[in-house]
Parts: C-alpha cells; sequence; structure tokens
C-alpha cells in the first residue's frame, strides 16, 4: 500500500512533455511550435506555431533566425488552381486579442539551407523577431 501511494506521488510529479512548452513576449504567447521531419537530403524545413496575442496592440512577427539554417524566410501558401504556391511576406500580424496559427498549408516560417535534415525528437532554437531590439528565443519540437 505505501508503495502504491509512492508511485502515483511520482506520477503526479513527473514535469510536463517538452509539447506543452510556451513562451511569453510582450503580452504574446507563442506554443505549440514544431517542425516537421524532413527528409534525409531535403535542404529546406518549415516551422509552425501558434501566437495569442494578449497584449495591449497589434503584433507582427518579422523575421526569425536559427543555428539549424544560414537563411528563413516567412511565407504564406495560395493555391493557384491546383498548386499550392508558397510566397514570402515580409511580416505575419496579429491583432490585439486575435490568435495567429501558422500550420501545414497556410503561412509558416521556412528554413532554408538545411545542413543536416531535421530529425524526429529532435529540438533546436529559434529566435522569433517581431521588430528592432525586439525578439525572443524558442525551441522547435521535430515530429
Ligand atoms: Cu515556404
Amino acid at each position: 500500500m505505501r508503495w502504491l501511494l509512492l508511485l502515483v506521488l511520482l506520477g503526479i510529479s513527473a514535469p510536463p512533455p517538452a509539447a506543452a512548452q510556451e513562451w511569453r513576449h510582450n503580452g504574446v504567447v507563442i506554443l505549440d511550435v514544431w517542425a516537421r521531419a524532413t527528409p534525409p537530403r531535403a535542404r529546406t524545413g518549415a516551422v509552425y506555431l501558434t501566437m495569442r496575442n494578449e497584449s495591449a496592440g497589434d503584433v507582427r512577427l518579422t523575421g526569425a533566425t536559427s543555428p539549424r539554417a544560414p537563411r528563413i524566410e516567412l511565407h504564406t501558401t495560395r493555391m493557384a488552381g491546383d498548386v499550392a504556391r508558397m510566397e514570402r511576406q515580409p511580416g505575419i500580424a496579429v491583432a490585439r486579442g486575435a490568435t495567429g496559427e501558422l500550420k501545414p498549408g497556410g503561412a509558416h516560417i521556412m528554413l532554408m539551407g538545411l545542413a543536416a535534415p531535421l530529425k524526429s525528437g529532435d529540438t533546436f532554437p529559434l529566435t522569433l523577431t517581431f521588430g528592432p531590439g525586439d525578439s525572443i528565443e524558442v525551441l522547435v519540437a521535430v515530429r
């Protein structure tokens, strides 16, 4: 009986999984930061995330950097007939009180010139910039 109780307590104190990680930056909550694993020779990858704007004004993601990719662009995806076309954007805006979702088939952070593939289970740092001198480092989970 005593052992059972101990096991239950250990279960409760276990840390939450990495996927539950979130960051708060100037009233913007950044969560669910992930990238899809890439095939062995892929030179590009995409990062997706959710931004909940709880700040007093509109915010705009203007860029990102990471040690994993020499070039990173902000993209949206637009359907041209049956073809999905990615388009570079100068920024991704999230209005005050709104939630912006970067997700497959939509807006994403494009990693270009990957030196090594993104492997499922890996994590890597990504610095998100919202304006001059206004940035935060988050952790991308590859899955
Ligand atoms: Cu893209």
